[in-house]
């Protein structure tokens, strides 16, 4: 059916070995299917309900699922904004409408699933939050423990709240994601854990479906995919999705992959910019869209492939420029989001004002986490409710009636 391979020097291994990386040469590994074997037409696909598991063919869970209905969230036409651009055709697809508001569902309905399936007892992540809250999430639904690292002071408090009501042993280290990371990977390796971050090749199986489900709804394949990039691991996720679909002979071509950063937290922009054959890692990524907040992206080999193979672009966006957009979103469009996801749609205003991509170009933008992940920095930019006496004059004085 399918086996794990490197990306970097091409080793194979069994599906069933345990490996986060390769043992010949520590690069990230890929799942790769016998597609030639893989016979499902797209009008099996089209039969079933929008979701993650609309495309199990091409998902590596071979047990029922660890599922809580995720997937299948609505792509909207951004009419008033993409006016106001010059867009006519500007949509978003908004994952914060997930079971725990974020797109990291997709895979971790998949990376809990096949830590079932791979008969581990435990799971782990280290997160700038959305990933904790998912584990957390995913972990509860399936009867097993969930250890949770979170860069102390630095997680958006709905985030921590989701964490902690969930049941995930929630540690707070005095440092920032990056070394999270490295420390959850260490425990992993040493304690049986099974990590789910975005490293373990089977949790961006299930997120490369937020490519599928986008060609579905669009009808068409679109011009130009944008991602808010953190990791870097949805992003390289959706490009291989699409890879595979052109495999399968069901597109014949591929959007422009395009990925917007923080201009506080851009390693992989600058990679493309000064074209580096590698990301150089940032030691102190700061933003106000924590999610996002990240200075070594641990998938970068493979979005710098799929960026660079698409001829698509990476952009970065200031947090003013994130956080006006965040506003826009919710006023303009009633899409509510969290900083982090409304960095992508800041990142194609930035691209079209700097005449980069071209006006006819239909355009998806991946809107990644829902708007009360972080209601501290909503209430920071509204003005606060008038709170008035409990009668109808102070109403209308209140209302200047
Ligand atoms: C809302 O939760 O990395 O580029 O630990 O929460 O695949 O990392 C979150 C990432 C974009 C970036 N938007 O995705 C975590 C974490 C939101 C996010 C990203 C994240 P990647």
């Amino acid at each position: 059916m399918y086996h794990l391979v490197c990306v970097n020097c091409g080793t194979t291994y069994p599906a069933d070995e345990i490996l986060y990386n390769c043992k010949k040469c520590g690069h990230l590994l890929a799942v790769k299917y016998h597609l030639d074997t893989i016979t499902v037409t797209k009008a099996t696909w089209e039969k079933r309900p929008l979701s993650v598991w609309r495309y199990r063919e091409l998902l590596p869970v071979q047990i029922e699922p660890v599922s809580l209905a995720e997937g299948g969230t609505p792509l909207y036409h951004l009419k008033r904004l993409g006016e106001e651009m010059g867009l006519p055709h500007l949509y978003a697809k908004h994952e914060g409408m997930n079971p725990s508001g974020s797109f990291k569902d997709r895979g971790m309905t998949v990376g809990v699933s096949m830590a079932l399936q791979l008969k581990k007892k435990s799971v782990a992540c280290a997160s700038t939050g959305n990933t904790s809250a998912s584990l957390a999430v995913y972990a509860a639904k399936a009867g097993i423990p969930a250890i949770v690292l979170l860069p102390a002071g630095k997680v958006a408090v709905g985030k921590v709240a989701q964490a902690l009501m969930h049941g995930a042993k929630v540690i707070s280290i005095r440092g920032n994601f990056d070394r999270a990371l490295e420390m959850v990977h260490e425990l992993c390796l040493t304690h049986g854990l099974y990590l789910l971050n975005s490293i373990n090749p089977f949790r961006l199986e299930g997120q490369k479906t937020i490519g599928f489900e986008a060609l579905d709804q669009l009808g068409e394949i679109p011009d130009r995919f944008v991602l808010p990039v953190g990791n870097a691991g949805n992003i390289s996720a959706v490009y291989k999705g699409f890879l595979e679909l052109q495999e399968m002979g069901f597109i014949n071509r591929l959007p422009m992959m395009t990925g917007i950063q923080a201009e506080g937290s851009s390693p992989l922009v600058r990679a493309i910019r000064e074209k580096l054959p590698e990301v150089i890692p940032e030691l102190h990524p700061e933003t106000v869209a924590t999610a996002i907040r990240i200075g070594a992206p641990v998938n970068a080999e493979k979005a710098l492939i799929a960026i660079r193979k698409t001829g698509g672009l990476a952009e970065t966006v200031t947090d003013t420029e994130i956080l006006q957009m965040q506003r826009d979103l919710a006023r303009k469009e009633g899409i509510g989001v969290e900083p982090a996801s409304a960095a992508s749609v800041a990142g194609i205003r930035k691209l079209i004002k700097e005449g980069m991509i071209d006006r006819d170009e239909r355009i998806v933008c991946v809107v990644t986490g829902h708007l009360l992940k972080d209601p501290e920095t909503v209430i920071k930019q509204c003005e606060p409710p008038i709170e008035i006496n409990a009668d109808l004059p102070s109403l209308l004085y209140a209302l200047h009636l």
